[in-house]
């Protein structure tokens, strides 16, 4: 039901967004009560398509998550195991790397696992040959792997995969990166060294909620906010684009949700007057609650995803994109969000361990090139295919270059995904 109230808050939203002003905790949170979605989804819109018109951005890519291990134990997450007392298993290229390039689910069967190096820089490649254009890779805190683990891994893939972006490890992993080096280095000198090594940008996990009583409950050994925060901004002092997250849909509130987009909000606003980088995108992560110590909650629903996504690109009108991840929303509900504010559909993913909602179970869950664009025709929208940084990817049947690039990249024509065969 439309009452007074809501006509009210429309209308000023619409006047603070049509004078380009922010909006407030108040008209997030009044913005999420209203029932009338209808209205929520055409302002969305109205941002989205003053950025973007009807293109909607996608991109063919291939996450690999090289470890379940993790010394964190945050309750949300059904992706980690803690590190066994006893491990005799050396990290070498044995059976279980042969298996992890043929098949990369069956090392991810409820088993802990670490993938090594020469290991995932043969998926990357795999991936690069069917014309992948990025590898998004993060994992758990490993307690034992070291410094050295990483940087090998990024300067493993540039040399099998001279274009591929790396998109590569979220600020917690960053943190924990300055922990093992030996000896300890800064933030700044972790970024350098991964960048050196091959890091083209980072993905924007690990930020959950921006809220000290969320954090306490459902994270608390983590690293919070300051830090998250800490590293993006040397992130972006350095150059380094970065991604943001938000996992709603558990312990959290309303307004604790509207609270962490306008914290992205000011960070970006700093970022974007006084910074080489900023934020790309917003990708706000719908909690699927099975497996985890929360699974008592029923996680969000669509009408919930849906608003959720809408606040995002209505709070976050400095940030340029808006992201639906299918793994987590939903195919179906992901094409329904192009018309609510959402501009950008990842990816292809192929395997994607931490959630298997969309997998039944397994970590295969890919969307093949041609679902992904019917999904965008289908919703009224212009498929744009994009690589990590968002300039346009021209590709033909065999080939790919990015605007504004002199390089091309061949691969093979014959295979419309990237995932590997199984057997
Ligand atoms: O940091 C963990 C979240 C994140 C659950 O930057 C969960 O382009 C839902 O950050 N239910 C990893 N979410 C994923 C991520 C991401 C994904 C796609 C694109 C980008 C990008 C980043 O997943 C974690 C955590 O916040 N997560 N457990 C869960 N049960």
């Amino acid at each position: 039901m439309t009452t007074a109230a809501t006509v009210d808050l429309f209308a000023r939203v619409r006047a603070k967004l049509d004078a380009g002003e922010s909006l407030s905790l108040e008209d997030g949170v009044g913005l999420y009560d209203s029932s009338d979605i209808h209205t929520l989804g055409e302002l969305a819109n109205s941002v989205r398509e003053r950025r973007h018109g009807r293109r909607t951005y996608y991109n063919i890519n291939r996450h690999i998550n090289y470890t379940n291990y993790c010394v964190l134990r945050c309750k949300f997450c059904s992706f980690y195991l803690p590190y066994p007392r006893k491990k005799s298993e050396p990290l070498t290229s044995t059976r279980e790397s042969a298996l992890a390039v043929s098949d990369p689910s069956s090392v991810a069967n409820g088993a802990g696992y670490e993938l090594p190096v020469d290991t995932i820089a043969r998926q990357a490649a795999h991936a690069y040959a069917r014309g992948a254009t990025e590898v998004h890779i993060v994992g758990g805190l490993h307690p034992k792997l070291p410094f050295s683990y990483y940087t090998d891994m990024c300067s493993a893939i540039r040399d099998a995969c001279p274009h591929m972006h790396i998109k590569a490890f979220t600020a917690i992993e960053i943190i924990h990166f300055t922990r093992i080096a030996k000896p300890r280095r800064s933030i700044a000198d972790v970024l350098t060294a991964l960048r050196d090594a091959g890091l083209g940008s980072m993905p924007g996990g690990g930020a959950e909620i921006f809220d000290d009583r969320v954090h306490d409950e459902t994270f608390k050994n983590k690293v919070g906010e300051v830090e998250w925060f800490e590293v993006h901004r040397t992130a972006h002092e350095l150059g380094i684009f970065t991604n943001a997250t938000m996992l709603y849909g558990h312990v959290e509130t309303r307004a604790e949700r509207v609270g962490h987009l306008i914290k992205l909000r000011e960070h970006q606003s700093d970022s974007l007057s006084t910074r080489e980088a900023h934020f790309n995108c917003v990708i706000p992560l719908s909690f699927i609650p099975d497996d985890s110590d929360l699974s008592h909650l029923p996680g969000p629903g669509g009408l919930e995803d849906l608003k959720t996504l809408a606040l995002a690109r209505l709070m976050c009108t400095n940030i340029p994109h808006i992201k639906a991840f299918w793994i987590m929303q939903t195919p179906k509900l992901a094409q329904v969000s192009l018309n609510w504010g959402v501009d950008d559909f990842d990816g292809t993913v192929v395997y994607y361990d931490i959630t298997k909602r969309e997998g039944g179970g397994s970590t295969h869950q890919e969307l093949t090139v041609d679902k992904l664009k019917r999904l965008i025709v289908e919703a009224g929208c212009e498929p744009v295919e994009r690589d990590t940084l968002y300039r346009t990817v021209d590709r033909t049947a065999s080939s790919w270059r990015v605007e504004g690039e002199p390089w091309s990249v061949t691969y093979s024509p014959n295979e419309a995904s990237c995932s590997v065969p199984p057997g």
